[in-house]
């Protein structure tokens, strides 16, 4: 997958994609990213990207030209890729969007700064406007950090089987289940019988019925209870009581 992240400040990125899972996917080339200074195209004598609102207010709102003129010269006057702002008011960015966005090969990332951008961005290049969240940062840098990381681990071959994508919170919709490792008792707490019996098919229910109620405890918004199948709903059925009992 080719990314191409426009941005006022390209030194942020290297770190990030030289370490760790993001590092290797760039070693085995399933994971491409080029980050464009989009200061290069402010032509004018003191490279100036930000300007005075219209109308008055306070900041400064990023001007039009120089991000234009970058995003043209790189990807061309009609980018044959998604136009991707970070921004608060775009659609709020789930697992379910990045599965979706994942299916693209290529996609381009423009980070906002400062109080805003100017409108004509949006009107004329971006198609598509992503928030990692309803609270305000003070740059798109994070966001597009953030949407790389989530789609690149779910490109096939990225992550090893040890860290597969396929029982990820979310992947079902549900929050994730408690994990455990050695020791197998810390002072008085034990790690959960079940885990240790290698029965598979214990250990399947047992991770679900901690998902389901982990889901219903902390994020029922979550739960779509006609999504559920039998054995879900029994299981959530018998998490909620053993949970009543225990507050009781
Ligand atoms: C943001 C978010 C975000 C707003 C003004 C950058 C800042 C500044 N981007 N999800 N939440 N952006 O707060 O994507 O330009």
């Amino acid at each position: 997958m080719q990314f191409d992240i426009f941005t006022l400040f390209p030194e942020i990125f290297p770190s990030y994609f030289d370490s760790s899972i993001l590092k290797r996917a760039r070693q085995r080339g399933l994971l491409h990213v080029d980050v464009h200074n989009i200061r290069d195209w402010a032509v004018d004598r003191h490279h100036v990207t930000d300007d005075l609102p219209y109308g008055g207010g306070g900041g400064m709102i990023m001007k039009v030209e120089p991000v234009f003129s970058a995003v043209e010269s790189i990807l061309g006057t009609s980018p044959s890729c998604p136009v991707v702002m970070l921004t608060p008011q775009g659609r709020v960015f789930t697992q379910k969007v990045a599965e979706e966005l994942v299916q693209y090969s290529h996609l381009a990332l423009i980070c906002g700064r400062y109080e805003g951008v100017d409108e004509r961005i949006r009107e004329h290049l971006v198609t598509d406007e992503i928030s990692i969240g309803d609270f305000v940062l003070t740059g798109g840098e994070l966001p597009a950090l953030m949407l790389v990381d989530a789609l690149t681990r779910l490109l096939p071959g990225v992550l090893g089987d040890e860290e597969s994508a396929q029982q990820d919170s979310f992947m079902a919709g549900l929050l994730d289940h408690p994990h455990y490792t050695r020791p197998e008792q810390l002072s008085h707490q034990m790690v959960p019988e079940v885990l240790l019996g290698g029965d598979h098919e214990a250990i399947r229910k047992w991770r679900l019925k901690q998902s389901l109620g982990r889901t219903w405890l902390r994020r029922p918004d979550l739960l779509i209870m006609e999504t559920l199948s039998d054995e879900q709903k029994a299981l959530l059925e018998q998490f909620i009581a053993e949970f009543r009992q225990e507050v009781k």
